[in-house]
């Protein structure tokens, strides 16, 4: 009998071995600490002045916007609690549904559920719901085929709101990552309140995958809350190379009752004004927005003075068709298969009159930008007075 026994271990250590010979990877978290709540109200004072002068930085004083450098409150920051500003996530737009293996039942006006670690709010957390720590429990996140491919994953641990919640409550300290069920690396956390983010291999097949993909993470070990043993987590934000194709901020889009709107500022439900086929403009409601971080932009200059700003690979309807300053890139979405480089002296049907583009300049610089990603009706809206395509991904 004992014999069998050490025979089964045997044979486990060997399993066991041959599964650490697979290509599992262990990631390191680069780290940002955030002592969350504690300035908050500065955080609100900001915002109020702000709002109070109609969002001109220049008339805060010295010190308020020495705090708003810290802060970067905008016309767009949602609360002081949300981890994005200024519309929906690119990830949040992909992601097909994320559910969990088990989650604590809703308490009062408290969820626990899973969407909880995906929604940018650090007041919502996931728990899990069975007894003990949960080792073993898992979120597991569905990507249509075509999503973005993951390659970074940003997780903020515990329940972060509060120290007093993060400390009594479990906190992950080692996630276990799946790619469609197959173990392909472990997520070493810290025990920190702020941000951790994970450089992992890049997941997905980005616009040319059909198949649905998952991915998996499951805790694997934990840091004992002091009160309780539910482990909790806060966010899990996720970001890859494929990004959406975006304007820069301040960029005016056109809307159904003829004025104009920054669009950053642009949300879902907004009505905006786009081409109909009598060259009259119609109302049309936006269904999904998105916004990324590139770091490299085209700039067209109109012969009447117009300019716009966008991502290199954005598709411009021109007179002779959709164009782009990289058309290779502009062909991956579903509804620009058609895109020719656009040329200087290209024109395009600015606010009702042929215009000439005169001439491109490109820039270097890391910033946010913006774009809208789906809308009730067609595909196409008016963006500076130009006409630009919504690259649809189905
Ligand atoms: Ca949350």
């Amino acid at each position: 009998m004992r014999k069998q026994i050490k025979l089964a271990i045997f044979f486990l250590s060997l399993w066991t071995s041959s599964l650490g010979a697979e290509n599992i990877k262990v990631y390191e978290p680069t780290v940002k600490e955030v002592d969350f709540g504690k300035d908050e109200a500065d955080w609100n004072r900001i915002h109020k002045r702000l709002r109070q002068v109609n969002w001109d930085e220049d008339k805060l004083t010295p010190a308020e916007r020495k705090l708003n450098e810290k802060f970067g409150i905008w016309e767009g920051s949602n609360s002081y609690w949300s981890t994005i500003d200024g519309g929906d996530g690119w990830y949040e737009v992909h992601l097909d549904t994320i559910i969990a293996s088990s989650s604590l039942k809703n308490q009062g006006k408290y969820t626990y559920d899973a969407s909880n670690v995906h929604d940018y709010s650090l007041k919502t957390i996931w728990s899990e719901g069975v007894k003990g720590h949960g080792v073993g429990e898992y979120l597991l996140f569905k990507f249509e085929g075509n999503s973005p491919r993951v390659s970074t994953i940003t997780i903020t641990n515990g329940c972060a709101q509060s120290k007093v919640l993060y400390e009594a409550n479990s906190r992950a300290k080692k996630l276990k990552v799946y790619y469609n069920d197959k173990p392909v690396g472990i997520l070493n956390l810290k025990d920190i309140r702020g941000y951790q983010t994970f450089e992992t291999d890049t997941f997905g097949l980005g616009h040319e995958g059909v198949k649905p993909w998952s991915l998996k993470l499951e805790i694997m070990e934990v840091y004992p809350g002091t009160k309780y043993d539910d482990t909790v987590i806060t966010e899990i934000n996720l970001e890859g190379p494929d990004k959406p194709l975006c304007f820069v901020k301040g960029s005016k889009v056109k809307m159904a009752d003829g004025s104009n709107k920054e669009i950053e500022l642009i949300k879902k439900e907004d009505k905006i004004a786009i081409p109909s086929t009598n060259g009259q403009l119609k109302s049309a409601t936006v269904k999904s927005v998105a916004k990324a971080v590139h770091d490299k932009y085209v700039t067209y200059n109109f012969a009447n003075g117009q300019k716009l700003s966008c991502t290199p690979d954005h598709v411009l309807v021109s007179t002779r068709g959709n164009v782009s300053s990289a058309p290779e890139q502009s062909k991956q979405y579903s509804n620009t298969k058609e895109v020719q480089k656009i040329k200087i002296g290209d024109t395009f049907l600015i606010d009702g009159k042929t215009t000439a583009l005169e001439s491109i300049t490109e820039s270097s610089k890391s910033e946010e930008s913006y774009t809208i990603t789906e809308l009730s009706e067609g595909d196409e809206f008016i963006v500076n007075g130009v006409i630009v395509k919504a690259e649809m991904r189905k």
